[in-house]
């Protein structure tokens, strides 16, 4: 079985990329044939500087060899470097409707945020995303849940191209992780984490000690001071919670038991 998946290279690379996806790559290159791409292309549908790109390039590489993606095991490399996706991108673009691309969540939100550079590329992102996917026959795609409706779009391009023109490509399936697929931002715990917002509402996994101490200490929380799991009423500390227990290991269960008559303050001290 092989897997495939990537990070653009747009912006500080925070946990909510690490927790959602690196942190899966990780388990599945111990049993899968696995392909991880630095997707250059994806990031120049927002603005961005050439030369800047060129070192968060560099940073996501780092990022993924740190984080324990291991070059023996794995596929590592940069998608521009390979001619084949804008072309496989190019041949899914005529099979695929041009309203499902304007349905797309990210490309609604990614165009209201940019305003100014709502471009052809941030519609057809998807497509490229596809040619990424279908171009290496991938069985299994882990991403966080942002990505999710992208690969069910390559799905669906993928049986339409298969229908057409005959079996050519796998029907991938996305893989989320079970919890941490979708981290929420810090100051706003109604939004996803995202590369492309303000420091403040993420943790990048080159900030230091004290500016995470900082931006948790900052960390919009909910009405009440009861540490509960409850991500609808109680979306700020369900968030912190779920960080938590992810990076310590331990249930969210035990760590509302441990912190049963504390506040806010308490728990992110
Ligand atoms: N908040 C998140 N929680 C869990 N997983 C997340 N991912 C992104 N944000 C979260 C997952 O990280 C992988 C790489 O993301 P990407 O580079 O494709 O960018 P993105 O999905 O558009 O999200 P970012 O990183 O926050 O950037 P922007 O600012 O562009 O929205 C993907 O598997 C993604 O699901």
């Amino acid at each position: 079985m092989r897997v495939f998946s990537g990070i653009q290279p747009t912006g500080a690379i925070h946990i909510g990329n690490y927790l959602g996806a690196i942190r899966q790559w990780i388990e599945l290159q111990q049993n899968y044939e696995c392909i991880f791409c630095i997707v250059d292309l994806h990031a120049l549908t927002v603005p961005y500087d050439p030369q800047t790109l060129k070192d968060l390039i560099l940073e996501k590489a780092i990022v993924y060899l740190a984080a324990g993606v291991d070059p023996e095991k794995s596929i590592i490399f940069i998608q521009s470097e390979v001619k084949e996706h804008t072309e496989l991108t190019w041949l899914l673009n005529t099979v695929t409707p041009a309203g499902d691309l304007t349905r797309m969540t990210q490309y609604k939100e990614k165009s209201r945020k940019f305003k100014k550079n709502v471009n052809a590329g941030l519609l057809n992102y998807p497509i490229l995303m596809a040619a990424d996917i279908l171009l290496y026959q991938t069985d299994i795609v882990p991403v966080g849940e942002d990505q999710k409706q992208h690969v069910e779009l390559t799905r669906t391009i993928a049986r339409k191209f298969n229908q057409r023109f005959g079996k050519t490509f796998k029907i991938p399936e996305a893989k989320l992780a079970k919890s941490g697929a979708k981290i929420m931002s810090l100051t706003d715990p109604t939004k996803k984490m995202s590369k492309t917002d303000v420091p403040e509402n993420y943790i990048g996994l080159f900030d230091t000690p004290e500016q995470i101490k900082e931006k948790v200490m900052k960390a919009v929380t909910d009405t009440g001071k009861i540490i509960k799991y409850n991500p609808q009423k109680k979306p700020g500390i369900s968030n912190l919670l779920t960080i938590y227990s992810l990076f310590s290991g331990r249930t969210i269960k035990e760590l509302e038991k441990k912190f049963k008559g504390k506040g806010y303050s308490d728990f992110k001290k």
